[in-house]
């Protein structure tokens, strides 16, 4: 089995210091929280970015402050900006975390509409998609195929029929806010992508380390974080995202599953190749 690539999701867009006073909103907040992940065993940066008072942005100049700051601390992990922003955003507010220089080396790319609790609709129509798809395609840079539910995984192979991705495919399975986070669901996603496609899984909420735990023994990779989590246990908040990576390290020795580097995972991923 391959090493396993741990992915953090530092920050979020909907997670507040209400939720958790370590979510983090300043550039420096940003950097901190990214290299106690990094230095616990995250090899990916999933990357949202907030203005100093929280409110989620996408602004170029504020992702590019950020990505140089996560830089200077932790040179080779592998940033990847969310183009998926917060909900409401328009499609041009949401690629704006991309024009960051040197262009982004992977991206997320959102896969469907979604239900996000309440009245919150997470939007993303099929020329959304299929836009998104072309034009990191043209840039190079490769898509993280978030994908909610089953039929998103479903959009994304239209986009791959159109010719719009490349090949090999890197999905995340984003668990517990639109379809349940059992490990029926994970087998269920795992099972339903192309062969020779690489897979992150994320259990949000309580679902979180039964799906690590199902997707390390699987032979997928796991993403954690305040965007997915704030509790390292029942009623225990986690101190920071290399908290609740440090956990994710345990479960894998416990699992008996190596831990990648960025080198690693760049391989593993089929990402700058
Ligand atoms: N904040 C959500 C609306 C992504 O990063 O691509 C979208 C999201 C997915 O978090
Ligand atoms: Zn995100």
């Amino acid at each position: 089995m391959e090493k396993l690539v741990i992915t953090a999701a530092i920050c979020g867009a909907e997670v507040s210091k209400e939720n958790n006073p370590a979510v983090p909103y300043t550039i420096e907040e940003i950097a901190r929280e990214a290299k106690s992940a990094y230095d616990a065993g995250a090899a990916v940066i999933h990357l949202h970015v907030r203005w100093d008072d929280g409110a989620p942005t996408q602004d170029t100049g504020r992702f590019q402050e950020a990505v140089d700051a996560i830089r200077a601390l932790c040179p080779d992990a592998i940033i990847q900006p969310s183009t998926g922003g917060a909900v409401g955003m328009t499609d041009l507010e949401r690629l704006a975390s991309t024009d960051i220089v040197p262009t982004p080396e992977f991206a997320t790319l959102d896969c469907g509409t979604c239900n996000f609790g309440g009245d919150e609709i997470f939007v993303n129509t099929d020329n959304t998609i299929f836009n998104f798809a072309r034009i990191m395609k043209e840039r190079g840079i490769k898509p993280e195929l978030e994908v909610f539910d089953k039929g998103m995984i479903d959009i994304a192979l239209k986009a791959d029929r159109k010719g719009l991705l490349v090949h090999p495919l890197h999905f995340d399975f984003v668990l517990g806010v639109q379809m349940s986070a059992t490990l029926r669901d994970l087998v269920f996603m795992a099972g339903s992508i192309p062969p020779g496609s690489t897979w992150t899984a994320t259990g949000i909420g309580r679902a979180t380390w039964s799906i690590a735990a199902g997707t390390i023994v699987m032979g997928g990779h796991v993403r954690v974080g305040f965007e997915d989590n704030l509790y390292l246990e029942k009623g225990v908040l986690a101190k920071s995202n290399g908290e609740l990576v440090q956990k994710v390290v345990k479960l894998a020795e416990l699992l008996g599953r190596e831990v990648a580097s960025p080198a690693e995972a760049r391989r593993i991923l089929g990402i700058g190749q």
